[in-house]
């Protein structure tokens, strides 16, 4: 590695984590280059403008790109540290196998510039043993380099796992602060690893092994699932008897040793609809409650549509508002969002008889275009319709009385107005 100063940062996909981590490596004082294979984001980063919507990001890349510190570009560069931060998806939506191809296309496009010193440092989520396929990936594509737990003596390159586990909206404030478990091939790679992350994170950075560091962010969102799950299980159970899930969970958290999470729509996000099925696809024999909570999260989407459904078509010729997209409350993401699940199946069915209010969004999503629903704001859909579900607890939302929405049928899948 360089000198202190003048470390050469390269970062892979300038996503919802690529960008800001690349942003906050950058005003460490390392110079990063970041890398990715849309053009317009390139253009538009090094602009010093940002085409994601996460708070405070836009000044720091700005400031960050004006100092020289962060440029964007289409290919691959020299540089002493590599992170990856490309998105693993599913392969197939159906079958859940996880799909490695972004990571590993990554890694045969950093092989190629790799030199003896340098570090490659996977964050993208992934299933145990990738890190492992990674250093694999880079042999067959190096053979003259050493690389760890493959060769005798010191290796050339570091190889290390180190998941992210910030939370939108408040990303940068949990890139600096949250603690970090840094998973090396080898012992050694995970301390190179740490001392490069020593130098823009504040929280604790714990080294361990590759396999230990993979599952441990798996394992955090599968976690955050099966407790979500608890609360929407709970909420389904309370509709069939009639009574108030909120007024329950309330009091139950009265409890000094419960606290039982907030049921809503289900659950959306490219996170922790996702990386469950990681796990149980790693071990399907083993994995019954982290699959089951996948099915009552996603079992609550279509409780969810049929309750909304059955309000909209009681009575059709007055308007039904559907309130909120994105996956979750004040962001603009609108991945794997069970909001939009339900207002498109809706839309399809019902067409105009539904307006939509998405404070984030200019546009309806391409499967709402022709249905006929309308996106308009929050004055005109209360001015307009007899009838509210409330699918996200974006702010604006949250600023309306209940007593605005006395004369209204209201499905309130958020308890804001419980
Ligand atoms: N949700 C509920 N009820 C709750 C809490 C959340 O229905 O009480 C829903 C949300 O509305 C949303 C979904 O769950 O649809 C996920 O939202 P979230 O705020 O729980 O989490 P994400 O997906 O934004 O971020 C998660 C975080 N993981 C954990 O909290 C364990 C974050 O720290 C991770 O970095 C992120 O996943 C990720 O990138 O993996």
């Amino acid at each position: 590695m360089r000198g202190e100063d003048r470390l050469r940062v390269s970062v892979i996909g300038l996503g919802y984590i690529g960008l800001p981590t690349a942003a906050v490596i950058a005003r460490s004082g390392c110079p990063v280059v970041g890398i990715d294979t849309s053009q317009t984001v390139v253009d538009t980063i090094n602009r010093g403008e940002i085409h994601i919507e996460e708070a405070d990001l836009d000044g720091l890349v700005h400031a960050v790109v004006q100092k020289g510190l962060l440029r964007a570009a289409t290919a691959i560069e020299p540089a002493d540290v590599f992170l990856i931060a490309v998105p693993t998806p599913f392969l197939a939506h159906e079958d859940r196998t996880p799909d490695l191809s972004y990571v590993l296309s990554a890694v045969e496009s950093l092989a190629g510039a790799l030199e003896p010193g340098n570090t490659v440092i996977v964050e993208s989520t992934c299933p145990v043993g990738t890190t492992e396929k990674v250093r694999d990936a880079i042999a067959a594509a190096r053979p003259d380099l050493k690389l760890p737990g493959l060769a005798e003596g010191t290796p050339d390159i570091a190889i290390a796992y180190c998941p992210e586990r910030v939370l939108p909206g408040r990303i940068l404030e949990e890139l600096t602060h949250n603690d970090r478990s840094i998973g090396g091939v080898t012992p050694r790679c995970a301390r190179k690893a740490l001392t490069f992350y020593k130098r823009f994170v504040k929280g604790t950075c714990i080294a361990t092994d590759a396999r230990s560091a993979e599952m441990t962010k798996l394992v955090e969102n599968a976690y955050r699932d099966t407790n979500i799950a608890f609360a929407n299980e709970l909420s389904m159970i309370a509709d069939a008897q009639g009574l108030d899930v909120w007024e329950v969970i309330r009091l139950a958290n009265r409890h000094p040793r419960v606290n039982i999470l907030q049921p809503g729509p289900g659950v959306g996000g490219h996170c922790i609809a996702v990386d469950p099925w990681f796990i149980v696809h790693g071990a399907p024999e083993q994995s019954r409650l982290i699959r089951t909570a996948r099915e009552v999260n996603d079992a609550k989407m279509h409780h969810v549509l049929a309750k909304a459904r059955e309000l909209v078509a009681a009575a059709p010729e007055g308007k039904t508002a559907f309130l909120g997209l994105s996956f979750k409350a004040n962001i603009d993401d609108f991945r794997e969002s069970p909001a939009r699940f339900v207002v498109a199946k809706i839309a399809r069915e019902f067409g105009d008889a539904i307006m939509v209010v998405e404070p984030h969004a200019n546009e309806l999503p391409p499967e709402l275009a022709d249905t006929g629903a309308a996106l308009v704001d929050i004055d005109t859909a209360l001015e307009t319709c007899p009838k509210i579900v409330m699918l996200v607890d974006h702010d604006l939302f949250k600023a309306i009385p209940a007593s605005e929405l006395a004369d209204k049928t209201v499905y309130d899948t958020r308890g804001i107005w419980s």
